[in-house]
């Protein structure tokens, strides 16, 4: 029996070094885009500053707790030793352990108030973007703003474009559960909810591609529903306000990507907008994703090759090595190495394939036939929709062409 117990404690030993060794290592990463530790801009910098302290404080305490414990567990462990003399109370020592604590979360709150009210302030706010959560997907709207340039709405997915040293305003609302936006480098999370706005302030100090993800359950691809706020030099977000809202070029006549257009009208356009896209009959071709999909929506794929990711920011349209080039940029060249949008030659052709040929094997969309039954046979992603590796091969020369 006892042999069994010091193997038991021996064990355990290992169990627990081991697994102290493998927190203290994550905490030595690098590559931690979404470390809470290193705000890059001033609303981050507000919590940062609010819990280094506290974290100093607990920290302090929770030593001396563990401490005391291991000390009083050791030191008057039983070894058969009589009972000590029984004694009920101590009122100095247990009202004065009742104020300390009072006292730090006093002080505490006076910190934490200050920061919530800060965070929340709204009046002061410099562009306005609202952002639309769906399964799994962010939506971008930019309204009507003449003092950025953007003169007509932009609508855009995935990846969020801002201006450094501006106070962006998010105002956030879901079309069916609740999600949460984060971009860990820059705010907290704010919760998006059906049929309420919420707003959030984002500000970033220098241009980069910061990494966030919701942060509310909200369905089978919760874990695929990412998203990155990129901040570009005013000068740099001009240029990208100015693409966005430049008008639809038709692919040349004839070509590999005017077959993929037609493709498009037929397959795609039901769910997903391109702006100044016609019908062969000179009409507008609008999507009407509601019909369609649970949330009623689709990314809108006008300027699909400006952005880098896509499905919820989960795959890259970036080929490993270009991504590597745009992500890992210094600073002052991120943004046109970021602009510069996707090439032919940067593509990731395999995954965009792939998620033309089966969407739903990429992301787990429903669980099965009866799930999808049950909302109407409306889809929460995109389908799959049977394409020809013919049609798939016209559809990626035709994406190619939306910068
Ligand atoms: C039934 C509606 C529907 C149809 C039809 C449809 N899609 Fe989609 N598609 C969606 C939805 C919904 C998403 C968002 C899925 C996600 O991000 O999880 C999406 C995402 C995409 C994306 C990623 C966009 C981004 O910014 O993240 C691309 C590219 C795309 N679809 C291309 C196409 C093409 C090309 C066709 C035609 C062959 C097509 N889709 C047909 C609903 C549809
Ligand atoms: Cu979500």
């Amino acid at each position: 029996m006892t042999s069994v117990w010091i193997m038991l404690v021996k064990k355990s030993r290992a169990i627990l070094g081991f697994a102290a060794i493998s927190i203290v290592a994550a905490s030595c990463g690098t590559n931690a885009p979404q470390d809470t530790w290193q705000p890059k801009g001033p609303n981050s910098k507000i919590i940062d500053d609010l819990q280094r302290p506290v974290f100093a404080v607990a920290g302090i305490i929770g030593l001396i707790v563990a401490v005391a414990v291991i000390y009083t567990l050791i030191k008057y462990r039983d070894r058969g030793q009589p009972i000590p003399e029984q004694t009920h109370g101590k009122p100095a020592l247990e009202i004065t352990l009742t104020i300390i604590p009072a006292l730090i979360l006093a002080v505490v709150a006076v910190f934490t108030f200050g920061a919530i009210f800060k965070l929340a302030k709204t009046d002061d706010t410099e562009m306005i973007i609202n952002v639309t959560g769906q399964q799994w997907w962010w939506e971008y709207d930019y309204p009507t703003q003449n003092e950025f340039g953007i003169t007509q709405p932009i609508i855009s997915s995935g990846q969020l474009v801002m201006p450094v040293g501006t106070k962006v305003l998010l105002r956030e609302t879901s079309r069916d559960v609740i999600h949460s936006y984060w971009i860990p480098a820059l705010n907290g999370k704010r919760d998006a909810v059906p049929g309420r706005v919420q707003t959030l302030r984002l500000e970033a100090d220098a241009p980069g591609i910061y990494a966030g993800q919701c942060t509310e359950f909200c369905g089978l691809s919760h874990a695929n529903m990412r998203m990155e706020a990129v901040a570009l030099s005013k000068a740099d977000f001009a240029k990208w306000v100015a693409n966005q809202q430049a008008a639809y070029v038709a692919p040349a006549k004839d070509s590999l990507a005017q077959q993929g257009e037609e493709v498009f009208l037929n397959q795609c356009v039901r769910c997903h907008q391109v702006n100044g896209l016609m019908r062969a009959d000179g009409t507008p071709a609008i999507a009407a994703p509601d019909e369609n999909v649970w949330s009623g929506s689709a990314p809108n794929l006008t300027h699909l090759m400006s952005r880098n990711t896509f499905a919820g920011a989960s795959f890259d349209l970036l080929s490993k090595q270009c991504r590597d080039e745009v992500w890992n940029a210094p600073s002052d060249v991120v943004g046109t190495k970021y602009l510069a949008g996707v090439t032919e030659e940067c593509l990731n052709q395999k995954d965009l394939r792939s998620w033309l040929r089966n969407a739903p094997a990429m992301l787990p969309m429903y669980a099965n036939a009866t799930q999808l039954k049950a909302t109407g046979g409306k889809y929460r992603g995109m389908p799959y929709l049977a394409l020809t590796e013919d049609d798939i091969s016209k559809l990626v020369a035709y994406l190619l062409t939306l910068k």
